[in-house]
């Protein structure tokens, strides 16, 4: 009774808020238990001397003095991210969570702590490294980032509104990257999510150095990233959002990437990542408020038979916008929203629109912002504006110069044909809904390119831009 009790003010304050809870989401909800006892906190908010900083500092340099073939040394764990590292998938969040735990496990054995949990660094809240990565003769510092303690990373990419709108995705895709037959498929499949697509690749981006490579795991700041990233996801899920259940995810193994505390290797296997709290472990911030479901399915199967597609080849610089028309939209729409003019349209469908066969040249210096149909669009349009669909940066995909990996393709991770995918459901509702006298039958998706320094340049080729529609699975 007093539990129920408390849930209840808990769901209240929620609600009054004018948080993210939607009535059909909350009279679904079930409350998830926090089982797990270890916590993992915000690097900002450790003092000095706290425990898990000073383990995580006699840690880092304990790995670096052991030699390059202890799989638990410094070297040895940073190379099982070039190697097997799965990125522009759905498998870049479990592997990236199983990587931090096995990592978890070294620290422990080498700094003597056994309580050691791996802080995070909140880029939302803080978004210049901290202070204590910075300084001469500081384990934590690595001197190949390309900025200094003061630089921020951009508000765009890491601030609270684009992080309120990766949480709010419904499908797993969307916020997570999409299906892929393998860790590294050779046939195309697999493209970036929100997530990884925009304040993941920025934050590697922006630090540069080795954090802008595959061996970024050698710079200690890596593994604060990718917790954040972690929690982002054990976020999502705390909102209702389900992991995809299907086998092609949840029985895949990653064979033999990682190793234990003493060097043995592992396999773990994908459907075992899905719950952190059942991992043992959970964030600071998931100690109060909900927890909920997960009660929603996050599947949504794209219906191939309705689409628009652009295949011309296009280039886009930084002096101008590039834009893509697509015919027939006018019909597309109509059929993704057949009640259009009646009443709201319901969730069960979205339209995405996917950039693909993207090859980014010079990619450190600039990112992409996407609009849809905008009449005059150029640096100064405001990204509130709402023809604004997301933006996407870079990581490492354009970079030949890698070996020939041990366990995975090498070869087609740095290919650079890269997919981005944006669900542009919201946009469609706030320009046609109740106007559907202004559904014309061309629609423009727009490119601009966003050099990061004053008289950056920026060039990239694309080869093809489609709108698809999406159904909900049940
Ligand atoms: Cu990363």
């Amino acid at each position: 009774m007093k539990h129920e009790r408390r849930i209840f003010i808990k769901n209240t304050l929620l609600l009054t808020g004018g948080l993210f809870l939607q009535n059909d989401t909350f009279s679904k909800t079930m409350i998830r238990k926090n089982a797990a006892s270890r916590i993992r906190k915000e690097i900002n908010t450790l003092s000095a001397t706290d425990p898990d900083l000073l383990a995580y500092k006699k840690a880092v340099s304990v790995m670096k003095q052991r030699p390059a073939s202890d799989p638990t040394s410094w070297s040895f764990q940073a190379k099982i991210h070039q190697n097997f590292c799965p990125h522009r998938n759905w498998f870049f969040l479990p592997w990236h969570r199983a990587y931090l735990k096995q990592f978890e496990e070294i620290c422990r054995a080498a700094s003597g702590q056994p309580d050691f949990n791996l802080p995070y660094w909140n880029w939302t809240k803080n978004r210049s490294v901290p202070a204590t990565f910075w300084g001469a003769n500081n384990v934590l510092m690595d001197s190949s980032r390309r900025i200094n303690a003061q630089s921020k990373a951009l508000e765009e990419m890491v601030g609270t509104i684009n992080i309120e709108k990766i949480l709010n995705k419904q499908s797993f895709e969307d916020f997570g990257s999409y299906a892929a037959t393998s860790q590294r498929p050779t046939d195309g499949s697999g493209a970036s999510g929100s997530l990884e697509g925009s304040p993941h690749n920025h934050i590697h981006n922006f630090i540069g150095g080795n954090m802008g490579s595959f061996i970024s795991p050698t710079d200690p700041i890596f593994w604060l990233h990718h917790a954040n990233i972690d929690r982002l996801w054990a976020t999502w899920n705390d909102r209702g959002h389900a992991n995809p259940t299907k086998t092609t995810y949840t029985n895949y193994i990653f064979k033999k990437n990682f190793n234990n505390a003493s060097g043995q290797a592992v396999d773990i296997k994908t459907g075992d990542m899905s719950d952190q709290n059942a991992l043992g472990y959970l964030y600071d911030t998931q100690l109060s408020g909900l927890r909920l479901g997960p009660v929603n399915s996050s599947s949504f199967a794209f219906i191939s038979s309705t689409k628009l597609v652009n295949s011309n080849q296009f280039s886009l610089s930084e002096k101008h916008p590039t834009s893509i028309n697509l015919t027939g939209f006018k019909k597309l729409y109509q059929s993704a929203f057949p009640q259009v003019t009646s009443s709201l349209p319901t969730k069960s469908r979205e339209v995405k629109a996917i950039i693909s066969d993207i090859n980014p040249l010079k990619e450190e210096d600039y990112f992409v912002r996407v609009f849809i149909d905008y009449p005059n669009l150029n640096k100064d349009t405001p990204i509130s504006d709402k023809h604004y669909v997301g933006s996407f940066a870079f990581f490492a995909s354009e970079h030949g110069d890698h070996p020939a990996a041990v366990g995975g393709d090498m070869k087609a991770m740095h290919t650079p044909k890269l997919t981005y995918v944006f669900d542009i459901t919201n946009n469609l509702k706030q320009l046609f809904l109740g106007n559907s006298e202004n559904l014309k039958d061309d629609i423009k998706i727009q490119l601009l390119a966003i050099p990061y320094r004053a008289n950056g340049k920026a060039a990239l080729i694309a080869g093809k831009v489609e709108i698809v529609i999406a159904q909900k699975e049940v």
